[in-house]
């Protein structure tokens, strides 16, 4: 079933199919991160070998593969200094006492897992955003069908107005998902698509309504404006809306989506971040810096273009996951 494919999705499963789950789950989120750890932890493990000492220059070395991995300087500065003060703190001396203490400065500068819900809101209205080929409608039609699958009345807005091929791309996902899609058609105004899907959602009583957006020309001022209006527009039709606001990033596109990030999060304030196609490279490190640069969690990574390949993030599976080899208790 649809629903069973979403970790935490479904609360009507018995306990030895979550165990079946959260084992499988766990080996997908691991393979699809295969090649962020095969360039992470070769190089990690062989500096967290026991008998090595903790000093400035394993620490620079360390730096240096977390920068590589796009954790990005700045996060990789903060997280060394943690990662410093404990070892101090702990009296460390040893390389192999490192691992651990990165893994839970790594969980620290991730933040507490805040999985995307459906809150007590009717409609609870979300807002999709990211440049262009981010995975704005993958996602959009992967979660459509998880809240179908949860038995959900979802509406979908076609606010990507600038080519008709983009109403079709969601068109199918939403005939897939059985989700109500509000179009406008090509040149639409995207707002005032928007406007008609938020009073659709409303009139028919929708659970959800998830609103895509155009992704191209982040840098020029028109497109940021007319989000910004959509998002205003969509406050006005509902009080509260919108209640999240879903910044997708590409994982391949590493140090540069966090610079798009802040240009999204002055047009409308960011409250979630969707980190896809972490499967297709090897600096997923792009992840941990989200939280620390965004001020947004991750809420949702995409590790793969399967329906079940969209997960909700969890901080603690992503680091296991990340240090996981075959001699690591996983
Ligand atoms: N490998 C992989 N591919 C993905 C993932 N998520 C999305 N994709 C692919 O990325 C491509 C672009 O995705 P779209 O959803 O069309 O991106 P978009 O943000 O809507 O793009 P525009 O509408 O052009 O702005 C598609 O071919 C998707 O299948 C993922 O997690 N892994
Ligand atoms: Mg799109």
């Amino acid at each position: 079933m649809l629903r069973n494919l979403f970790k935490g999705g479904d609360k009507s499963h018995n306990e030895s199919d979550a165990v079946d789950e959260q084992g499988s789950w766990f080996n997908r989120l691991r393979s699809g991160l295969a090649k962020t750890r095969d360039q992470f932890l070769s190089q990690m493990s062989g500096l967290l070998r026991v008998g090595r000492k903790i000093d400035e220059d394993l620490m620079e070395e360390i730096e240096e593969i977390l920068i590589q991995s796009d954790v990005g300087v700045d996060t990789t500065l903060t997280l060394m200094d943690n990662v410093r003060e404990r070892v101090k703190a702990e009296g460390l001396s040893d390389s192999s006492e490192l691992g651990s203490v990165i893994k839970s400065e790594i969980l620290n500068l991730l933040g507490p897992d805040v999985p995307l819900r459906i809150e007590n809101e009717k409609p609870y209205t979300i807002l999709v955003l990211g440049v262009n080929g981010a995975g704005k409608t993958t996602t959009i039609g992967k979660l459509a069908s998880r809240f179908t699958g949860n038995g959900q009345h979802v509406v979908v807005a076609a606010g990507d107005t600038f080519r008709a091929a983009a109403e079709d791309q969601l068109a199918i996902w939403c005939e897939r998902a059985g989700a109500e899609l509000i179009r406008g058609g090509e040149n639409a105004e995207p707002a005032a698509v928007v406007f008609d899907a938020v009073h659709a959602a409303r009139h028919r009583n929708a659970d959800v309504l998830i609103v895509d957006t155009a992704g191209r020309l982040h840098t020029k001022k028109p497109l940021m404006d007319e989000l910004s209006k959509i998002g205003r527009v969509m406050g006005r039709a509902h009080a509260g809306a919108p209640h999240e606001v879903l910044l997708v990033i590409d994982g391949t596109v590493g140090q540069n989506a966090l610079m798009q990030a802040k240009i999204f999060n002055d047009a409308v304030p960011i409250t979630g971040v969707a980190v896809t196609k972490l499967d297709g490279t090897a600096k997923g490190g792009i992840v941990i810096a989200v939280n620390a640069e965004i001020g947004a969690p991750v809420k949702l990574i995409g590790i793969g273009e399967k329906l079940d390949d969209l997960r909700d993030f969890a901080g603690a599976d992503f680091v296991e996951a990340l240090f996981a080899d075959e001699t690591t208790d996983a």
